[in-house]
């Protein structure tokens, strides 16, 4: 049986704690019971006056009481944060259906211009017929490369500058996604043909300098159909290069190369004059994306017959795109937040990328 002064304790605690209305009242119950020299720290280090035949006793009882208290004062504490969290976000609740504010200032909102790349991919590629997929961004190594044709110790993985993460628990450790590939693997392992994506996000590879980022952006595109071959991957990059570079005559050139996950795999150039940086008819080529007709394993690996479906993929850099169309010197201010140029660089979020107009 509890004696009157540990219940007397238990009810004034539990009466304290129902009127403690936040996190700092809450904290002054909990010291001034549990604390050094709290009410049951005083009592417990009472224990040794006690009469030896009564100790025992007591002092199961008061070890009882505080893990009761000790319950009663967790729980108090989850229940005030719980409130604290709802009362926040009912403050800072916002109403993203609202229309901006036409007579903001100018340069507030601007659209930053990876955002406003990645608009005009959505633009340009859903005029022919892709949709966008997306995925997560911590994948396992799985999906990230054996999928791909790149198995365990292939060169391509230490090319890749991975991060990797703790192991899960099957032993093996996940990844920071080092291109978006995944997501088509992810695609094709959980739709049927034919499949017409391309998947722009954020990509990861432990590499940092003037020109590498180690968070930075990719576009891939994906296409799975019966009868693709190359002239549909020429055919759709070609339209998709001069209508994004808004250069009707752009020259484009297919030259041989190598990827783990196409065969026959082609990076893309396309004309520049190198001296003066002016895309078009300039005498020089400038390599802007990687492509191919996706490799025969890669589809028996994401559950396709590669008798009956073939298909093309591309990826491409958005950072390096952007920086090209706009004649962008550096590769560090996007990811700075620098308001001069943020302002110098933002787009009107009133005037979305239109097909009619140009992109
Ligand atoms: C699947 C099958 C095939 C995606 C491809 C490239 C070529 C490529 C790089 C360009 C510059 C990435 O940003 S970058 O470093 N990408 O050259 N990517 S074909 O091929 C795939 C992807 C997924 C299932």
């Amino acid at each position: 049986m509890m004696s009157d002064d540990l219940a007397a304790l238990r009810a004034e605690t539990a009466e304290q704690l129902a009127a403690a209305a936040d996190l700092r009242a809450w904290d002054a119950v909990r010291v001034a019971t549990l604390g050094k020299s709290g009410k049951l720290t005083g009592l417990l280090k009472g224990l040794g006056a006690v009469p030896a035949e009564q100790r025992k006793e007591r002092g199961a009882a008061l070890n009882r009481l505080k893990g009761e208290l000790e319950s009663a004062i967790e729980a108090r504490r989850l229940a005030l944060e719980d409130a604290a969290l709802e009362a926040r976000l009912a403050a800072e609740r916002l109403d993203v259906t609202l229309p901006p504010r036409p007579a903001a200032p100018a340069g507030e909102g601007g659209i930053h211009p990876i955002s406003r790349t990645f608009e005009e991919l959505v633009a340009l590629f859903g005029a022919q017929g892709f949709s966008v997929a997306e995925g997560p961004d911590i994948e396992s190594d799985w999906l990230n490369f054996s999928a791909l044709n790149i198995p365990d110790h292939h060169p391509a993985r230490q090319d890749h500058d991975t991060f990797y993460l703790p192991a899960g628990a099957d032993g093996r450790r996940p990844v920071l996604r080092t291109h978006t590939s995944p997501v088509q693997a992810r695609t094709m392992l959980g739709q049927e043909p034919p499949i017409r994506v391309i998947v722009p996000g954020r990509t990861w590879r432990a590499d940092h300098d003037a020109t590498h980022s180690p968070m930075f952006h990719q576009v891939e595109g994906l296409v799975i159909d019966r009868g693709i071959h190359l002239g549909h991957l020429k055919g759709c990059l070609i339209d998709f290069l001069r209508a994004f570079f808004g250069i009707a005559d752009l020259p484009v050139r297919f030259r041989s190369s190598y990827f783990p996950f196409t065969e026959p795999s082609m990076e893309v150039d396309i004309g520049w004059n190198r001296k003066t940086g002016q895309l078009g008819a300039g005498g020089d080529w400038l390599e802007i994306l990687g492509s191919g007709m996706v490799h025969p394993k890669v589809l028996a690996n994401c559950g396709l017959d590669p008798r009956e479906w073939q298909g093309f993929a591309f990826g491409m850099g958005i950072e390096r795109i952007t920086m090209l169309k706009h004649g962008m010197p550096d590769l560090r201010p996007f990811y700075e937040s620098d308001l001069r140029w943020l302002r110098h660089w933002a787009s009107d979020p009133l005037s979305p990328p239109s097909l009619a107009e140009g992109i």
